[in-house]
């Protein structure tokens, strides 16, 4: 056997791979760091209205381990602050604020949603585009980092997709 037809299933081996992973990459829907027991999906960021200083984010955290961890801290590739916030009812007003440690128990699932927890993204280095994809970190109390891709969203689109999403993990 020569080498030139092993050359060519080579090649035709790896542009099939090249071909296909950003098919894989697309379904990929949370990463899941085998050392971490915390499972993020369905990241989103809206991207800022005209003459807003904030925009808001949502995503859904499940806790598959034993014990219950502590979210700390977010940040978002291109934005300077990210905050974890939430709405709590107050003297019949809806306000929202800051929480600088939330916990989710074991085998916990939490959604972040209009009207609960939420993000709250400040100071884009640019301008957001709608469809693009932004890495988000969160940072937990024992040294956990889970990392996953947070996709731009326009205002109805994330209205839709957030109401699809919750539907889904009903039967989770
Ligand atoms: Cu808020």
């Amino acid at each position: 056997m020569t080498l030139k037809p092993l050359l060519t299933i080579f090649t035709a081996a790896f542009l099939a791979v090249g071909l296909y992973s950003p098919v894989l990459f697309a379904h990929a829907e949370h990463q899941h760091d085998p050392a971490s027991n915390i499972v993020v999906s369905h990241a989103q960021v809206r991207g800022f209205l005209p003459g807003s200083q904030s925009s808001v984010g949502y995503l859904t955290l499940v806790n598959h381990g034993d014990a219950a961890v502590t979210l700390t801290k977010a940040s978002l590739e291109g934005l300077g602050r990210v905050e974890v916030h939430e709405h709590q009812h107050v003297n019949g007003m809806m306000k929202m604020q800051k929480v600088d440690m939330l916990e989710i128990k074991a085998h916990q699932q939490l959604d972040f949603k209009p009207g609960s927890y939420h993000l709250m993204v400040f100071e884009p280095k640019e301008p957001l585009k709608i469809g693009q994809e932004l890495k988000l970190t969160l940072y937990f109390s024992n040294g956990d980092r889970v990392f996953t891709q947070a996709t731009v969203v326009s205002l109805e689109s994330q209205v839709e997709q957030v109401s699809q999403s919750q539907q889904h993990h009903t039967h989770h």
